[in-house]
């Protein structure tokens, strides 16, 4: 890491830990049939605190990638290897995985630079020549993940909405199509909810904006702890939220809402010495469809209904 002018030392520390925090996550593949040349990497990237698994020719890396808990997201590959080449394997590669979430870096002999043109053309990012040298390996993986950490960033900025970190209503919309066409293959239910905080102006007018923003900030924090990571949750609007479950019964979808809003019942706010408590209210959509407009309509009229009849309560 080089210290730039305009850094001051602290910024200098915290940039080094971040990036020493997200070597720690990163997993990377190296993919060659010499045992030598395998281990000579892991030693590098493992100096680095990168996380390594190996595979001896690209079969064993497609199986590696195809589990989806090993999230590779680095893969350094040689071009050499019986079965499938390295060139092949790319190619494989890159039918699945864009370069948004897998870069590619191709490891070659100097007496197959011609290879390396096959190599980019086919999706790769960068490569390597071997033997390698620590410092160019360690430049060229830290470009590399910086890229991807900026496809990261750029996606957050279009998909997710900046006061709570969840999803917005764009996303929602986007990735609620795959959902629904999976669920019509298999002909099952799913389950749309509308959330909406109850008499949410007399919060913003008793405690102030800022207030209501924790307040906001307050229902990403609860359904976070009570769904399941792929539930698709995004907030819609002010203090509104939409959620889609698939994989659940009528029953347990009664269960799960009512469980969330006696949470948020349940639930004080600490702001300074402030402390708040309000209420939600869910209308629910359940049943099978491929139309996220027409299950969010059904959701919307249950919310009305659920406001109209008191406050505080779920409408399935
Ligand atoms: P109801 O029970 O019928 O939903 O009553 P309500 O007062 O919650 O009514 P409504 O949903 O129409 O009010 C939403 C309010 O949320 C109005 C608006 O001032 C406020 N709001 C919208 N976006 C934000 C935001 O980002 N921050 C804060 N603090 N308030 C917001
Ligand atoms: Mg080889
Ligand atoms: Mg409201
Ligand atoms: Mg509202």
């Amino acid at each position: 890491y080089t210290k730039k002018d305009s850094m001051n030392s602290i910024e200098y520390v915290s940039n080094f830990v971040k990036k020493v925090l997200r070597n720690y996550e990163t997993t990377a593949l190296v993919v060659d049939d010499s045992k030598v040349s395998r281990n000579a990497f892991r030693t590098d990237l493992e100096k680095l605190r990168i996380n390594v698994l190996e595979a001896e020719d690209g079969k064993e890396a497609l199986a590696i990638m195809d589990n989806p808990d090993n999230n590779i997201s680095l893969i350094l590959t040689d071009y050499n290897m019986p079965n499938m080449d390295g060139v092949e394997l790319t190619i494989k590669l890159r039918q699945k995985y864009d370069k948004d979430v897998l870069s590619i870096i191709a490891l070659s002999a100097s007496e197959e630079l011609n290879i390396l043109s096959d190599f980019i053309k086919e999706g790769a990012n960068d490569f390597i020549s071997k033997p390698h040298k620590f410092e160019e390996l360690n430049v060229r993986v830290h470009s590399n993940l910086d890229t991807l950490e900026l496809f990261k960033q750029t996606k957050d900025l279009a998909n997710k909405d900046f006061l709570t970190g969840s999803y917005n209503r764009r996303y929602f919309f986007e990735s609620s199509k795959a959902i629904l066409n999976k669920n019509q293959r298999k002909d099952k239910e799913v389950a749309v909810a509308t959330l909406d905080i109850d008499l949410f102006k007399n919060v913003n007018d008793t405690y102030g904006h800022d207030v209501g923003d924790v307040a906001i900030q307050e229902i990403a924090i609860i359904l976070d702890k009570t769904l399941r990571t792929s539930d698709l949750v995004a907030r819609f609007g002010g203090e509104e939220y939409c959620i889609l479950l698939e994989d659940i019964s009528l029953e347990d979808t009664k269960h799960l809402f009512e469980k969330i809003r006696s949470n948020f019942e349940n639930n004080e706010i600490k702001v300074d010495d402030i402390s708040l408590k309000y209420t939600v209210s869910l209308g629910i959509a359940y049943g099978k469809s491929i139309d996220i407009n027409a299950l969010l309509k059904v959701s919307d009229e249950a919310l009305y209904e659920a406001k109209d009849t008191g406050r505080n309560k779920v409408i399935i």
